[in-house]
C-alpha cells in the first residue's frame, strides 16, 4: 500500500557512490585542530564556588528623578572572585518606563573606552526600551521595593494587590567582570514558560538549566542552541481567583545560564550589566494574562515581527543533496503530478562551486540554464531561496585559479573580524575551507554584503535568501588558518554525509514494528559500516585534554577559558569549540571581543541580508531565514528549528520551540518537516506533512545521504499532505491577518492552550495541540502506528463551543478537561473552530498566487451566545508600506450577519459562499443587502444540515469584488 522501502534501501550504495564522488577526498584539516580542551560545566562541578557567599553590595547615595531612582552600590566586603575580578562600584539605575513595565540597571560606576562594551549593550545592536517621559512610580503597575540589609536585595511587586513577582531578598547580587548572578525567590512548583531558544517542553519546568550561547549543534535537547531570548513569562494560578502573569527580559547578550530549580531562578552571565526588564502583563481593566506579557516584551521590548510576502506561506521544499538542475526540475513535476501544492523551491550548498557562497557550480548549477530554471518557476508563480553561509572562503594567495572576489573585495575593506595574537584578519574554518567573518561593527561592511548578494541576484534571480551557520560556526578552534591558507580548499575536519562510510541507517521509533524487514535490513547495514569504521577509520581520532576551572586573576579576563564553565552542548564544553574563539575582536574603536559579540552574529547577518535584500527589491518586504537569532530578531528575519531529526520526539519537541518563537517574536517559524538528520517514513513524514501544515513556516528539509522525502515519495503521504494543505490554503488569509496583528499589536500567531484559556490550570503543560490563533484548534498524531489522537477542548462546558472543520459537526458529550479520542486516520490531521470565530475562506488551489485569485467564502461558527466576530486584512502581499490596505470586520449576532469595512485595496475575486455553523434551527428565509442594494435572495440557496446552514450562489452579487461592499445577512425564522 505504501510506498515499498525495501527499494529504498537498495538503493543506498547507489546514492552512497554517487555522492561519495562529489566531495573532495578527506584532506589535511585534521581533527586535532579541532580539539579543544575538556571541561567540567560550573553547574556540575561540585568544587566550584558558592557566588551567593559573596559579601554583595549596599546602596547609597539614592536620588529621585521624574521616573524613578538612582544609587551608587559598594561592594560590601572583600571581593570573593567567585568567577571573575570583582567590581566595587556600581551605579543602580530604577526607571518606571512605561505603566507595565519597569526596568532595573546596574552597572560599573567608572566606565572607559575600552570597557564600556563589555558591560553595556549597545542600543545600536539591540533595541534599548525606553521611558515614555510620562510614568513614575505611582502611576505604575509595578512597584519597587529594596533593602541594604544585610545587603542590597529588591523585590518588584504588582501594585494593586502586592503580589510579588522577583524578589532577590535574602539573595546577594554578585558583579564581577566575568560574571554576574542574581537569585530570585519563586513560588513553589512555579509555572515559566520561553527562555527560548530551546529544545525542552514548552513547561520549563523547576529541575532545568537553560544555557545560552549560540551553538551549531542539531538536536541540542535541553542545552543551548541557535539562539538567544532572554526573556520568560510567569502564569500564577490562584484556585479559582483569575490567573496572573507577568514577564522577565535580561537585556544582556553574553554567554548564560538561568538556572531554574525548586523555589528559585538563578540568572548568570559571563558578563554585561543588568538590564532587566519587569513586565507586569496587566491590560487596562488591571487583569494580567500571558498573551498581554507577550505583546508588553514585543510592543515595548524588542519590536514587533516583520510582516511576511503573502507567499511565503506556501509551501516550501528544500533538501541538502539537490545535486543538479534536472533534480529540481524532477521535483517540481514530482509535484506537480501528484497534485501537492509546491510554492517555493530551496537550495543548499549542491549550488555552490565548493561551497563557496556567491559561486556557480558550472557543471551541475551551471548559470544559465540555472537562471532560466529559476525564470521558470516564476513564470508558474513559484518562488526560489539559496542558502548563503555565514563564512567567507579564503583563497589559497598562490593560486591564482583559487581566486575568489567575495573575499577580496571584502578584505580591501578590512571588514571581517580580527585575531589578535596577529592583527590579521580571524581565520577559521567552514565547509569549503579556512575561512573569515564579517564584522558588521565595521560600518562597510553593509555596503560589501549587499554588493555580494546583488551581484548574485543579478545572476540568479532568488526571492529571498537562507542564511545558515550564524552562530558563527567554525570547525576548528581558534584562527587555526593562520599561514595556513595556502592549502586551501581543506576539507572539514570530519566525514562529510557522502563521504565513504557516513550512510544514515536511522529510522524513526516504531519503523521496526511498521516495517519490520527493512527495519533488520537496516540494522544490519549498520552494523556493517560501523565495523567497517572501526577497522579502518577515515579520519584519526581528535585528542582531547582535560582542563581544571581557571581562577580569577586581578587586572586579566581569561576570555577563552573564563573561570565560570556554561554547560556548552559542544564536547568539552569549551567555548572556543566550534565557534569564533571568544578573543577574536572587532574593529571597532573599543576592539569588542567576540566574547561579548558571540551571541549577536546572527542577529547582525540577518539585519544585514534585510538591508540588502530591500536593495535588491526596492520596497518589498525582505525574506530571510536565519539560523541564529538574538532577542529582537523578529524585526527583520524568520527562523526554521535547525536540524532536528527524523523522530518522533522531534517532530512532538517543535510544537513547544514554536510558542517559545512566537513568545520571543519570530513567528515566522517552521521545523524541518519530516526531520532533517537520519531517515523518515512514510508514517512520520505523514503525520509530520499535517501537522506542520500549521506552523506558519511550512518546509520539508532533509540532509544529505538520507532517503528522499519528499511529500510525493510516498502515497500516504502525498495524501496527507494535499488534505492538509488544502486546509492551510483556504486559511492563508486568515494566517496573514494573524501576521498583521502581529506585526502591527504584537500578537501572538501560534498559541498554547495555557494562553487562551488562561483559567484551566489544566492547560498549563499541554504542548500536544496547539491554537493557530485564537481560533482553530489543532490536534496532530505525534505518535506511531495509530489511528487516533487524544486531546481536550479546553472551555468545554465552560461555553466554549468546537466544531470540527471538515464536517462542521458540534463537538457535544465531552466533559470539561475530559482527554477525548478522535479519530485519526494516517491522512487525517483533526482541526477544530472555535465557536465565535468568522473565518474568511479562499479556495486552496496549488499556489497561493492562485488562491488569492480565488473566490471567497466565510465561515461563522457560532458561540454559546450565538455570536460571532472575525477579521481579514488585505493588501497587495508584498510591500513594506502598502498603498492600499483593507480591513473588513465581520460580526454575527441576533442572527444577522454584518461586514465593516475600511481601506481601499481592491482584492478582485467574488464572495462565493456564506456557511453558518451552529444556528441550532433551520432558518425560514433570509435577506442580504450588500452596499445598500438588496440582493435577489431567490438566486440563494438554502440549506440545512447538522445545523449549519450554507448560502451559495453569491458571485452574482459580489463580481466586483467580495469586499467592495458592506454586507447584512439577516437569517428569518
Ligand atoms: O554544517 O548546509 O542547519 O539545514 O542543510 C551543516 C548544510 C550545515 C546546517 C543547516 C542545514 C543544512 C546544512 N547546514
Amino acid at each position: 500500500m505504501y510506498s515499498t522501502l525495501a527499494l529504498t534501501l537498495l538503493a543506498m550504495p547507489l546514492a552512497f557512490a554517487q555522492s561519495s564522488t562529489t566531495n573532495p577526498p578527506l584532506s589535511t584539516l585534521l581533527p586535532q585542530i579541532d580539539a579543544a580542551p575538556s571541561l567540567t560545566p560550573t553547574i556540575y562541578d561540585n568544587s566550584a564556588p558558592d557566588p551567593q557567599r559573596c559579601p554583595g553590595y549596599k546602596a547609597s547615595g539614592l536620588t529621585n528623578t521624574s521616573s524613578g531612582f538612582t544609587a551608587d552600590l559598594t561592594i560590601a566586603g572583600a571581593d570573593c572572585a567567585a568567577f571573575g575580578n570583582d567590581i566595587a562600584d556600581l551605579v543602580l539605575e530604577v526607571v518606571y518606563q512605561t505603566k507595565e513595565r519597569l526596568n532595573l540597571k546596574v552597572y560599573p560606576k567608572y566606565l572607559s573606552e575600552s570597557n564600556i562594551t563589555r558591560y553595556t549593550l549597545s542600543p545600536d545592536l539591540v533595541p534599548q526600551p525606553q521611558w515614555d517621559g510620562k510614568t513614575s512610580a505611582s502611576s505604575s503597575d509595578l512597584t519597587l521595593k529594596w533593602s541594604n540589609d544585610p545587603s542590597f536585595q529588591f523585590e518588584v511587586s504588582r501594585s494593586s494587590d502586592g503580589e510579588v513577582l522577583f524578589s532577590t531578598y535574602g539573595n546577594v547580587m554578585v558583579y564581577e567582570d566575568q560574571f554576574i548572578e542574581i537569585k530570585t525567590s519563586m513560588v513553589k512548583n512555579y509555572t515559566i514558560y520561553g527562555l527560548a531558544e530551546n529544545a525542552h517542553d514548552f513547561l520549563l519546568g523547576d529541575n532545568y538549566t537553560q544555557t545560552f550561547y549560540a551553538v551549531d549543534a542539531g538536536n541540542s535537547i535541553d542545552y543551548n542552541s541557535y539562539g538567544t531570548h532572554p526573556f520568560y513569562q510567569e502564569t500564577r494560578y490562584h484556585n479559582g481567583a483569575p490567573t496572573t502573569s507577568h514577564g522577565v527580559y535580561a537585556r544582556n547578550a553574553h554567554g548564560q545560564e538561568w538556572l531554574l530549580r525548586d523555589e528559585s531562578v538563578t540568572y548568570r552571565t559571563l558578563g554585561g550589566s543588568f538590564d532587566m526588564y519587569f513586565l507586569s502583563g496587566q491590560k487596562s481593566d488591571g487583569s494580567s494574562s500571558a498573551l498581554q506579557t507577550i505583546t508588553q516584551y514585543q510592543t515595548g521590548c524588542v519590536g514587533t515581527p516583520a510582516m511576511q510576502q503573502f507567499w511565503t506561506y506556501g509551501f516550501h521544499q528544500l533538501r541538502w543533496g539537490y545535486q543538479n538542475i534536472s533534480i529540481m526540475e524532477g521535483v517540481v513535476q514530482g509535484y506537480k503530478d501528484a497534485n501537492i501544492p509546491l510554492e517555493c523551491l530551496w537550495n543548499d550548498l549542491d549550488i555552490y562551486d565548493n561551497y563557496q557562497d556567491f559561486t556557480d557550480a558550472s557543471l551541475t548549477f551551471p548559470a544559465g540554464p540555472f537562471r532560466a530554471w529559476i525564470e521558470s518557476l516564476h513564470a508558474n508563480n513559484m518562488y526560489y531561496v539559496p542558502i548563503i553561509d555565514s563564512n567567507i572562503y579564503v583563497p589559497d594567495p598562490n593560486n591564482a585559479s583559487d581566486a575568489y572576489p567575495p573575499y577580496s573585495r571584502g578584505a580591501a575593506l578590512g571588514t571581517y573580524i580580527r585575531d589578535p595574537s596577529t592583527g590579521q584578519f580571524y581565520i577559521g574554518d567552514g565547509w569549503p575551507g579556512f575561512s573569515v567573518w564579517a564584522d558588521w561593527l565595521v560600518p562597510t561592511s553593509q555596503q560589501w554584503w549587499t554588493n555580494e548578494t546583488s551581484s548574485y541576484h543579478e545572476i540568479i534571480p532568488f526571492d529571498g535568501i537562507w542564511i545558515d551557520l550564524s552562530e558563527a560556526s567554525s570547525f576548528c578552534v581558534g584562527s587555526c588558518g593562520n599561514g595556513r591558507t595556502t592549502e586551501n580548499p581543506v576539507h572539514p575536519p570530519f566525514t562529510l554525509p557522502g563521504d565513504v562510510l557516513t550512510f544514515d541507517y536511522n529510522y524513526p521509533e516504531g519503523f521496526n514494528v511498521s516495517n519490520a524487514t527493512e527495519a533488520s535490513l537496516a540494522a544490519s547495514a549498520a552494523s556493517s559500516q560501523a565495523s567497517a569504521v572501526s577497522a579502518n577509520p577515515p579520519l584519526p581520532a581528535a585528542t582531547t585534554t582535560t582542563q581544571g576551572r581557571t581562577t580569577p586573576t586581578p587586572g586579566v579576563r581569561n576570555l577563552d577559558f573564563p573561570p565560570y564553565v556554561i554547560n556548552n552542548v559542544q564536547a568539552g564544553h569549551a567555548l572556543v569549540k566550534g565557534a569564533i574563539a571568544p578573543t577574536a575582536t572587532h574593529n571597532d574603536p573599543s576592539n569588542t571581543t567576540e566574547y561579548e559579540m558571540h551571541n549577536l552574529f546572527g542577529l547582525q547577518i540577518s539585519n544585514a541580508t534585510y538591508n540588502a535584500l530591500l536593495e535588491i527589491f526596492p520596497g518589498r518586504r525582505p525574506f530571510t531565514v536565519g539560523r541564529s537569532t538574538f532577542a529582537s530578531s523578529g524585526r527583520t528575519t524568520s527562523h526554521w528549528g535547525g536540524d532536528n531529526t527524523s523522530t518522533w520526539g522531534s517532530m512532538f519537541l517543535s510544537i513547544s520551540q514554536a510558542f517559545t518563537m512566537m513568545m520571543a517574536g519570530i513567528p515566522m517559524f517552521g521545523a524541518d518537516t519530516c526531520g532533517f538528520a537520519h531517515n523518515t517514513d512514510y508514517e512520520l513524514c505523514s503525520r509530520w506533512m499535517e501537522l506542520s501544515a500549521f506552523f506558519p513556516f511550512y518546509r520539508n528539509h532533509n540532509v544529505k545521504a538520507a532517503i528522499s522525502q519528499e511529500a510525493y515519495r510516498w502515497s500516504s503521504v502525498a495524501e496527507a499532505s494535499r488534505r492538509a494543505m488544502s486546509v492551510r490554503y483556504s486559511l492563508l488569509n486568515y494566517m496573514y491577518t494573524l501576521f498583521y496583528h502581529a506585526h502591527t499589536s504584537g500578537d501572538t500567531v501560534m498559541r498554547a492552550l495555557a494562553w487562551e484559556f488562561p483559567e484551566d490550570q489544566t492547560l498549563a503543560g499541554t504542548y500536544a495541540q496547539f491554537l493557530l490563533g485564537p481560533s482553530l484548534l489543532v490536534t496532530p498524531v505525534l505518535e506511531p502506528n495509530v489511528d487516533y489522537v487524544k486531546g481536550v477542548f479546553p472551555g468545554i462546558g465552560q461555553g466554549t463551543r468546537w466544531y470540527d472543520w471538515y464536517t462542521l459537526d458540534e463537538v457535544t458529550g465531552v466533559q470539561p478537561q475530559e482527554n477525548v479520542t478522535m479519530s485519526a486516520p494516517l491522512e487525517h490531521i483533526n482541526v477544530h473552530v472555535r465557536g465565535g470565530a468568522i473565518l474568511p475562506l479562499q479556495e486552496p488551489t496549488l499556489t497561493t498566487t492562485a488562491t488569492r485569485n480565488s473566490s471567497y467564502s466565510i465561515l461563522v461558527a457560532l458561540d454559546g451566545q450565538g455570536a460571532a466576530s472575525g477579521d481579514l486584512y488585505l493588501d497587495d502581499g508584498y510591500s513594506l508600506v502598502p498603498n492600499a490596505t483593507k480591513i473588513v470586520t465581520f460580526s454575527y449576532s441576533d442572527s444577522c450577519l454584518k461586514t465593516s469595512i475600511n481601506g481601499t485595496y481592491h482584492s478582485t475575486p467574488p464572495l462565493a459562499n456564506i456557511t453558518i455553523a451552529g444556528v441550532g434551527k433551520a432558518p425560514c428565509g433570509l435577506s442580504l443587502t450588500i452596499a445598500g442594494q438588496e440582493c435577489e435572495v431567490g438566486a440563494v440557496v438554502l440549506s440545512h444540515l447538522n445545523e449549519t446552514v450554507s448560502i451559495t450562489g453569491l458571485e452574482a452579487f459580489t463580481g466586483e469584488g467580495a469586499w467592495q461592499g458592506e454586507m447584512e445577512l439577516i437569517l428569518q425564522y
